[in-house]
């Protein structure tokens, strides 16, 4: 099975090494693709280094223009990896919220499930270090969307998961209509209505320690509407598989 990872990044000069050399360690054979929004910190050339030395041929830049988010960037490296003949895509943020440990046994769910979730809300997953209001935000965000959607997963906003291609390429990323939090919702409700098995493997969640948050009120607010409208249109989403 060949594999990758994109990491979207935005000013995490302090972590991108460091989790590159942990996502290495755990994966050796996996391909990294890292989408840098031009962060005012220059994490890209960070990143540009490490391509033409250490990890050369294993590691890929895509520089974008400027901040347009994560889920454009997620679309963006989905669209790169399907280009090319990776089996399994998966994704993580760059700031050791998602720890690279669990990558291995992600990947070798992978080879029964068709996609696979680092799960906060299952037996043996956690978050630590979280305020009681962002826990609050992110257990009812999960369970709203959980009861609205008609969905058996339990964590619908976390953002470390791993895809077969079939799922990216049946699923059409190019039409995927959320840029914040509903991103994650999104892509696992179409991945479920279309029929593909889907597994969730406990995670300990660690708040981020180095760099800065992008958390913000809009991002909730549109996952909220966002979520109906996934629910209104459902029919839709469902398509001939190939
Ligand atoms: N390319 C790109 N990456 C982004 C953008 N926004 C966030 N990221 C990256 O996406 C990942 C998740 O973003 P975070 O800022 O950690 O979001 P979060 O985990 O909800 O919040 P904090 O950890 O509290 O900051 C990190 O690796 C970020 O650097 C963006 O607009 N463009
Ligand atoms: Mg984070």
């Amino acid at each position: 099975m060949k594999k990758m990872i994109i990491i979207a990044t935005y000013n995490e000069k302090d972590n991108i090494e460091k989790m590159l050399a942990e996502v290495y360690e755990n994966v050796p054979d996996v391909h990294v693709l890292v989408i840098d929004d031009n962060s005012p910190d220059k994490t890209y050339e960070i990143v540009e280094n490490l391509t033409a030395t250490k990890y050369s041929g294993k590691l890929f830049l895509i520089k974008r223009a400027g901040k347009l988010g994560l889920g454009t960037a997620y679309v963006a490296g989905f669209n790169w990896g399907l280009a090319r003949d990776y089996d399994a895509i998966g994704q993580m943020d760059a700031d050791f919220s998602h720890n690279p440990k669990y990558l291995p046994s992600m990947f070798e769910a992978l080879k029964t499930y068709d996609l696979v979730l680092g799960s906060r809300y299952v037996a043996g997953g956690g978050v630590v270090n979280w305020s009681l209001k962002r826990k609050l935000i992110s257990r009812g965000g999960s369970l709203y969307a959980k009861i609205i959607l008609g969905l058996p997963q339990n964590d619908l906003t976390g953002g470390f998961k791993c895809f077969r291609r079939e799922v990216l390429e049946t699923i059409d990323v190019n039409q995927l209509k959320s840029t914040g939090y509903s991103f994650q919702i999104e892509t696992t409700y179409k991945t479920y209505l279309n029929g593909f098995k889907i597994k969730e493997i406990p995670i300990i969640f660690e708040d981020r320690v180095l760099g800065v948050s992008k958390m913000s009120g809009n991002i909730f607010k549109e996952a909220i509407l966002m979520v109906l409208a996934l629910r209104k249109n459902r029919d839709s989403f469902i398509k001939p598989r190939k």
